[in-house]
């Protein structure tokens, strides 16, 4: 590696100076529907580590699914790409192989962030990142679309087509990698669930409060689904094997492929 170049722990440290910390909801302020804007973007990577279990865990195994899977040359998108922080570690774990990678976002602020990481990691190169929305990806022949923690986000009514869209974009036998924040249909379940990662959250520096802001102003804005209709939206789509590849209580990630012929 050279020497020159920031290492990603080494970036996650820097991460951990106050101004890069997420405290949105650490005061009171009028109450406000999430948004992902300027505020946001600054401390995204820090709430990523200490919101999203096992979040570096799943990149590792993605890319060992796109490392067995796809050929040098081609072409990886992220849709809900954010600050990169994807893109950026699987272009270093992956670095022996030609890959191309896009991310699309529809957040400038994010993206800013994405594009300056990017020139920090000095893979400009090798990394683009796109304004726009992911309900319009025009994307013909690619090899691997990544959706982690972004299709809660899209209206429910419109995912199935959203997902058609992405099947119809991705060359034969090219795959879908999907991470959901999820929901369980037997209610006891569905409250230890929520319940254990508030814990996480707690554990993670978070306060009651705070996690009790965060989950109002998500309200009706990360709309999860469970984790039998994300595999049913994802068939209904085309999508032939479809299979979850890690999950942890109201987390899952799965992999989806589409068939040869
Ligand atoms: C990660 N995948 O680091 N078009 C484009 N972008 C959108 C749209 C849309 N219609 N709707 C939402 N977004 C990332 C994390 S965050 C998840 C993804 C979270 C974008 C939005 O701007 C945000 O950057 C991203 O989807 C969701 O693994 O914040 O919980």
């Amino acid at each position: 590696m050279n020497p020159n170049v920031l290492s990603y722990k080494d970036y996650l440290i820097m991460q951990k100076k106050p101004n890069n910390r997420d405290s949105l909801f650490d005061v009171e302020h009028i109450k406000e529907d999430f948004i992902f804007n300027e505020r946001v973007a600054q401390v995204f990577d820090d709430m990523l580590d200490r919101s999203v279990p096992f979040y570096h865990e799943v990149i590792l195994s993605i890319a060992k699914i796109l490392q067995s899977t796809l050929q040098n040359g081609e072409h990886i998108i992220d849709l809900g790409c954010a600050t990169g922080a994807t893109l950026l570690q699987l272009s270093s774990l992956l670095e022996e192989k030609d890959f191309h990678y896009t991310g699309i976002d529809n957040s400038a602020a994010m993206l800013d962030k994405a594009r300056l990481k990017a020139e920090l990691f000095s893979k400009q190169e090798r990394l683009q990142f796109l304004l726009g929305d992911i309900m319009n990806v025009d994307q013909p022949s690619a090899s691997a679309f990544i959706l982690n923690y972004t299709l809660q986000f899209i209206r429910p009514l419109n995912r199935e087509k959203f997902l058609t869209r992405l099947f119809t974009n991705l060359r034969p036998g090219g795959i879908c990698i999907m991470s959901e924040k999820i929901i369980s249909h037997h209610p006891g379940l569905n409250r230890k669930y929520i319940d254990i990662y508030h814990q996480f959250k707690k554990e993670r520096g978070y306060s009651e409060l705070e996690i009790a802001k965060k989950r109002e102003a998500l309200e009706n804005i990360l709309i999860p689904c469970s984790l039998e209709e994300n595999r049913a939206m994802l068939q209904s789509a085309g999508f032939t094997e479809v299979e979850p590849f890690f999950q942890w209580f109201n987390f899952v990630s799965f992999l989806a492929v589409k068939p040869l012929s």
